[in-house]
């Protein structure tokens, strides 16, 4: 018996990759995960058995930290939510929901700006603005470009150690940011596809590449947008820094919308926190209460 990562799952085969060797193994699952209504997933750490490495079982599945539906992958730890600067145009509504996406499945976000090398001038500055706001409520934004293929490199620290999904648009740059990490993955980039892969027919494998340390999912995360089976609370509680903030407010489970003495108001009247980043936040928990309740 042995232990490892599974790096790869396609059509009833899960590629393990152990945790001694780091040698990939066709595994099957055994039949009684199916009993269990288990599937094992991309990310998961399962317990193998593999005689003369030829095929091999999985045994046992470990408990999982976290998992996503849309791409199907357990365990993870960071997301890099890839947002270009123009086509298709930065936005703080997008970025702050993958941030509020994330952070709802206890997934760290790191913002990462593509194509810096085509914005000059004043919208320049104005998106520099905004990207220091991020920084200063606590974000961390790496700014890359392909006129600075040096530049990749500081995700490396990032990724190490780590399993990281990228989130972002069609034509963002998740490809080409991979690539520029390990030409040798050779990705398609410039493809046109529907947005954030609603449409798109063809079930894609996930899988895990193996990059500066870490792995890195080479599928969207987060391909489904709606904020399906999530409450105000959800909200509140996975929003940004609101989460630490609230604490300070008047009312317990405050939803910081019409209640007084509410500490995210306060922080945004004293500009601590931009008024565009709790303006997306009241847009997120009317899009919760729109939505029918189930029954
Ligand atoms: N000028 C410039 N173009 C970029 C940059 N990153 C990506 N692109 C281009 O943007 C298009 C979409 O990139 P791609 O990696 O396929 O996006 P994906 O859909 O998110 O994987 C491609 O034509 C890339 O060459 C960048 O930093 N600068
Ligand atoms: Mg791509
Ligand atoms: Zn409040």
């Amino acid at each position: 018996m042995a232990t490892g990562l599974i790096v790869k799952a396609l059509s009833g085969f899960y590629y393990v990759r152990d945790d001694k060797t780091h040698q990939v193994i066709e595994c099957r699952a055994r039949g009684k995960f199916r009993k269990d209504d288990i599937k094992p997933l991309v990310g998961d750490h399962v317990t193998y058995e593999a005689e003369h490495l030829k095929e091999g079982y999985i045994l046992a599945i470990e408990q999982r930290q976290n998992s996503l539906v849309r791409p199907p992958i357990a365990n993870i730890d960071q997301a890099f939510i890839v947002m270009s600067t123009i086509i298709p145009d930065f936005s703080t509504h997008l970025v702050d929901k993958f941030i509020l996406l994330a952070q709802h499945h206890g997934i760290d976000p790191v913002i990462c700006v593509t194509k810096m090398d085509v914005l000059l001038g004043e919208s320049r500055s104005i998106l520099a603005n905004t990207l220091d706001e991020y920084r200063a409520i606590g974000y961390d934004v790496i700014e890359l470009g392909t006129d600075n293929p040096q530049g990749y490199q500081i995700l490396a620290p990032y990724i190490s150690q780590k399993v990281s999904v990228l989130a972002g648009q069609s034509g963002a740059g998740k490809s080409t940011l991979l690539n520029q990490l390990n030409a040798d993955f050779e990705l398609k980039t410039g493809e046109v596809s529907k947005s954030l892969g609603r449409g798109r027919h063809t079930t894609r494998h996930v899988e895990l590449l193996e990059v500066c340390e870490g792995f890195v999912a080479d599928t969207p995360g987060f391909s489904q947008l709606e904020l399906i089976d999530f409450t105000k609370q959800d909200v509140s509680e996975s929003f940004g820094m609101f989460e630490s903030l609230s604490h300070d407010c008047r009312f317990r489970g405050c939803s910081h919308i019409h209640e007084p003495k509410c500490a995210i108001k306060a922080a945004v009247e004293a500009g601590t926190i931009p008024k565009w980043h709790y303006e997306n936040y009241v847009t997120f928990i009317d899009e919760v209460a729109q939505q029918k309740p189930k029954y």
